[in-house]
């Protein structure tokens, strides 16, 4: 009976131990690059960014006008799989861009839905009077406000909810900008643009899948999760960057919503020929800037012209925030321009052969297939970019993105703005589809891939979807119709990685030998 109950004892301590030694090996092999991921059922929701074309083109000649704003507070997406409950006017981030001409009397109607779980209201920095429309306009839900006030002043003003906690209202989206044209309106332009730049603050952090709510605290604190434009990681950038023609003149109505943060807008291969600093559309602008300052609760309209064919990156230029949503793209198409600028040699390609980099020595490619590709080429991940951002190659061509970046990225097939399922992409780094797991490409690694299909694909980050780039596969004598439709080589190099082995290794020995010493002093009182 002593002897059954030690032997039973004894079967339960070794099973005890193999379960903490295979833990410790799992804990110890796991790569640290696998994430979780909404690959469930991935969050959806309406998306509620206004569209920078989304503006009328001159303000109505009419010497009264009737505005009416909806104050609705709606379900929609932050980023892709993240959505939040904004607060809304009109049902878009930002709200509408009312355009008005200087001494036009506006009658304007705040309506609050019979659903809103709030009062809302309006301010106007372009309106005169008391709170800027607010002591006039505060809507309980069900009800509508109306107040009329005559456009004095010519200028382009942020508009925004004024119910308390105001600051509140204006982080959860209701803002837009006020357009007051002077006598004899705006010089015409090609192309215009409406950019509001706005912060949230969420429970979760940057990225965290599925819905998150408001968060107070980290509002307080001015620490955003998310600073965007137009209400949305990723709104002007991919399927929605603002396309424009080499020698058009481009003119940007930008706001700065806040609430907290100040903006340091500059256009990335731009400058602005043209800046009316704080909206102020009287005064002479700034002429040839880089940078202009656009504080919270301000705007500013900037102007300028697409000279050469390419991407303009329109940015906070405080740059850590492009990580959290700030980045906005123009696509200019044209001709080239060598006058203004041309290639000489560029160093961007593939290592030599000869030239010992440390580059690629960290990272191993290891061949899954039997296929031999005479082709291959090598794109930068680096600064959250691909570099370059758009590559034409011959079918067969092996492509290697080499992450160089202190975080991880993927390479996933698709446009972020609405991308495919997991199992839909014709090639994705994360192995999403394989494993429901968005595993990254680290520090250091790279991952390749083989294009034979011919084609266009764009692609992406999943966890920094403002990240994008392109790859074109034309036809290639040289390529080889034997060849399997891809070939996926793969190679996680855990490079670094081999400290956390040695540490987690340590703690797993560690607790085993705790454990193992409470066992044996249980066993020997026991015995006792
Ligand atoms: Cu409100």
């Amino acid at each position: 009976m002593w002897t059954q109950k030690l032997f039973d004892r004894r079967k339960l301590e070794v099973a005890f131990i193999v379960l903490l030694l295979t833990i410790s090996v799992l804990s110890a092999i796991l790569p640290r690059s696998l994430v979780s991921a909404d690959t469930g059922q991935p969050a959806y929701a309406p998306n509620r960014s206004l569209s920078p074309t989304d503006i009328p083109s001159a303000p109505s000649p009419a010497a009264r006008v009737v505005i009416s704003l909806i104050t609705e507070e709606k379900l929609g997406q932050l980023a892709n799989g993240v959505t939040y409950d904004f607060w809304t006017f009109n049902g878009t981030v930002p709200g509408p861009l009312i355009r008005l001409r200087v001494g036009q009397v506006v009658e304007m109607h705040i309506i609050n839905p019979p659903n809103s779980t709030m009062t809302h209201s309006i301010d106007s920095h372009g309106i005169l009077g008391q709170g800027g429309g607010g002591a006039y306009s505060q809507t309980a839900p069900g009800n509508e406000s109306i107040f009329q006030f005559t456009a004095m002043n010519p200028g382009l003003f942020l508009y925004h909810c004024a119910t308390p906690d105001i600051p509140t209202h204006i982080a959860n989206g209701m803002y837009g900008l006020m357009l007051v044209e002077p006598q004899g309106g705006l010089p015409k332009v090609d192309d215009e643009f409406y950019i509001v730049q706005g912060e949230f603050y969420t429970m979760g952090p940057y990225g965290q899948p599925g819905f998150q709510v408001f968060s107070y605290q980290k509002a307080q604190a001015e620490t955003p999760d998310y600073v965007v434009f137009n209400g949305r990681v990723g709104a002007l950038t991919g399927n929605g960057t603002m396309r424009v023609e080499v020698g058009d003149s481009v003119r940007v109505f930008f706001g700065n919503a806040g609430p907290n943060l100040d903006s340091s807008l500059h256009i990335i291969g731009g400058i602005m020929d043209r800046v009316y600093e704080d909206g102020s559309l009287d005064s002479p602008p700034l002429l040839e800037v880089q940078t202009v300052l656009v504080p919270a609760g301000s705007a500013a309209m900037v102007e300028f012209t697409a000279q050469t064919p390419g991407v303009l990156t329109l940015v906070d230029h405080s740059l850590f925030r492009m990580h959290q949503g700030t980045v906005a793209t123009f696509t200019v198409t044209g001709p080239s321009n060598p006058a203004i600028i041309v290639s000489i040699k560029n160093g961007t390609g593939p290592a030599p052969l000869t030239g010992a980099t440390n580059v690629t020595s960290e990272t191993q490619t290891v061949s899954s297939g039997t296929q031999s590709s005479t082709n291959s080429t090598e794109v930068v991940i680096e600064n959250f970019a691909y570099n370059p951002a758009d590559i034409t190659v011959p079918a067969g061509t092996t492509v290697t993105w080499v992450n160089e970046d202190a975080v991880g990225h993927t390479v996933t097939e698709g446009d972020p703005n609405s991308p495919k399922a997991a199992n839909l992409r014709a090639f994705d780094s994360s192995g999403e589809a394989l494993t429901g797991e968005v595993a990254l490409i680290g520090p250091g690694q790279s991952w390749s891939y083989t294009f034979t299909t011919l084609g266009t694909y764009e692609y992406y980050c999943i966890v920094h979807p403002y990240m994008i780039g392109q790859i074109t596969v034309t036809s290639s004598s040289a390529s080889n119709s034997s060849q399997p439709a891809y070939v996926n080589l793969t190679n996680f190099a855990a490079l670094g990685s081999e400290g956390g082995i040695v540490a987690l290794s340590a703690i797993g020995a560690v607790i085993l030998a705790g454990l193992m010493i409470i066992l044996a002093r249980s066993r020997g009182s026991e015995n006792n």
